[in-house]
């Protein structure tokens, strides 16, 4: 079995960027990687050491937790007081009768023409109630991730598509099922997962400008005019703040499990879902899949996409303050080690793919495992390797780790190990 250590000896190479406005090469090279010291996530500001649980929740978590919104995500409002629910459909016999759709509208003003997330969910209709869900953010409407002709045309702002799925910046009908490869819920409603998805631009469209029609602006007094203070929230924390609200409403839903959410998410929402799985402590198990830089991936390697490329390429994602760290990775208060390790004592899944050097799967692995000490402190194993496992060899327990043959994508190999990941931890009857 070839390992990553030899995909990356075959792919070892600089590139250089250039017309991109980055001035930095990328680096695909191993031996290139500079020395770097972790920051160790049980060292409190006082200098004083974490030695329990009880301290790791009571002063760990929540400093930990306050460097990331400082300096990485920003910082994020709670749950609008005024918010409703409105469902817009409900049909008890989707998917040939196997499957419940609800189609919800997540007001965030209350008020139906005012911000929203709409929300997909089904749910499988054999299962025992209340039903384990899966809830991620899909990138290209709720009408891509299934062929089901009952799932509404997302309205929201969407990139133009030179295929005819997107036109004028609007979905079409043939943008119906695209990403459906993406998105196993058929098999998901027959092991008995809900799945919950709403578009990611609901919340806020995937460009520069694109806050100025999202709830960051929308939620701010001075609407477009907003003056954002560095650490006030970027696009992937609004995403994260968009998951929150959708598990808002699964505590309502009485056929829907609250208190046995996966939030999962692909690529930046990747990103978005390990950041909503730490800051939101309602969800019970965080995957993430390929999210590289920002995501599960440690900064201080500076391997495939880094901090400036990302903060050039994406301004919009991260907070003000995180443009600091730009070449500066060495400063970074935090790495995405102790992303992970906010998560604890929930269970966490993080997966590469071995051609998806971009997102530098090593990184990704050794932020895995450079959160075992803080599972520790709740004596959970962690991974129980020391070394990246072959490709398609998951390992691991409370914290898992795969890194699976091919290319960025999320396919029906991650389900799987996604499945029986939470099955294994909701202590569901293994069917595999
Ligand atoms: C890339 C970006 C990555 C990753 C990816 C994706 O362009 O550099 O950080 O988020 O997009 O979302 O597919």
């Amino acid at each position: 079995m070839k390992t990553i250590a030899s995909a990356i000896h075959a792919c070892a190479l600089i590139v250089t960027l250039s017309g991109l406005g980055a001035t930095s090469e990328v680096n695909y090279d191993e031996s290139k990687v500079p020395g770097y010291v972790l920051p160790d996530p049980l060292l409190l500001p006082n200098g004083s050491r974490i030695e329990n649980s009880r301290a790791w929740l009571k002063h760990g978590r929540p400093h930990t937790l306050d460097l990331f919104a400082e300096h990485v995500y920003g910082r994020s409002p709670g749950r609008p007081a005024g918010m409703r629910f409105k469902t817009l459909s409900e049909d008890k016999n989707a998917l040939g009768g196997k499957a419940i759709r609800k189609q919800i509208l997540i007001m965030f003003t209350g008020q139906e023409d005012g911000p929203s997330l709409e929300l997909l969910v089904y749910i499988p209709k054999n299962a025992p109630r209340p039903v384990p869900v899966f809830l991620g953010l899909n990138f290209y409407g709720n009408q891509s991730v299934h062929t089901d002709p009952g799932i509404r045309i997302t309205r929201s702002w969407m990139r133009d598509s030179n295929d005819g799925s997107v036109v004028n910046n609007r979905a079409t009908e043939k943008s119906r099922g695209l990403q459906a490869t993406r998105w196993a819920i058929d098999k998901a409603l027959e092991r008995g997962f809900a799945v919950a998805t709403f578009y990611y631009g609901d919340i806020e469209p995937d460009h520069a400008d694109g806050w100025k029609k999202g709830v960051r602006a929308a939620l701010s007094k001075n609407g477009s005019a907003t003056v954002f203070k560095p650490g006030d929230w970027g696009a992937i924390a609004a995403w994260a703040w968009g998951l929150s609200r959708a598990m808002d409403y699964i505590e309502r839903d009485r056929a829907l499990d609250a208190k046995r959410v996966v939030v999962f998410g692909h690529s930046r929402q990747g990103k978005a879902a390990l950041w909503a799985g730490a800051s939101d402590r309602r969800f019970a198990i965080v995957i993430s899949n390929d999210s590289g830089c920002g995501g599960a991936a440690l900064s201080r390697r500076r391997f495939g996409e880094t901090v400036e490329r990302i903060n050039t390429s994406f301004p919009h994602w991260f907070c003000g303050n995180f443009k600091k760290y730009n070449g500066n990775e060495d400063a970074l208060p935090v790495d995405q080690h102790q992303l992970i390790a906010l998560i604890a004592p929930r269970p966490v899944y993080v997966a590469s793919a071995q051609e998806d050097l971009w997102a530098d799967p090593k990184g990704e692995f050794l932020a895995a495992k450079h959160a075992e000490p803080v599972y520790a402190l709740f004596k959970l194993p962690g991974l129980g390797v020391t070394e990246m496992p072959p490709v398609n060899t998951p390992v691991g327990n409370c914290i898992a780790y795969h890194i699976r043959s091919g290319k960025h994508d999320i396919t029906d190999y991650d389900w799987e190990q996604y499945f029986r990941f939470a099955e294994k931890h909701f202590g569901m009857t293994q069917r595999r």
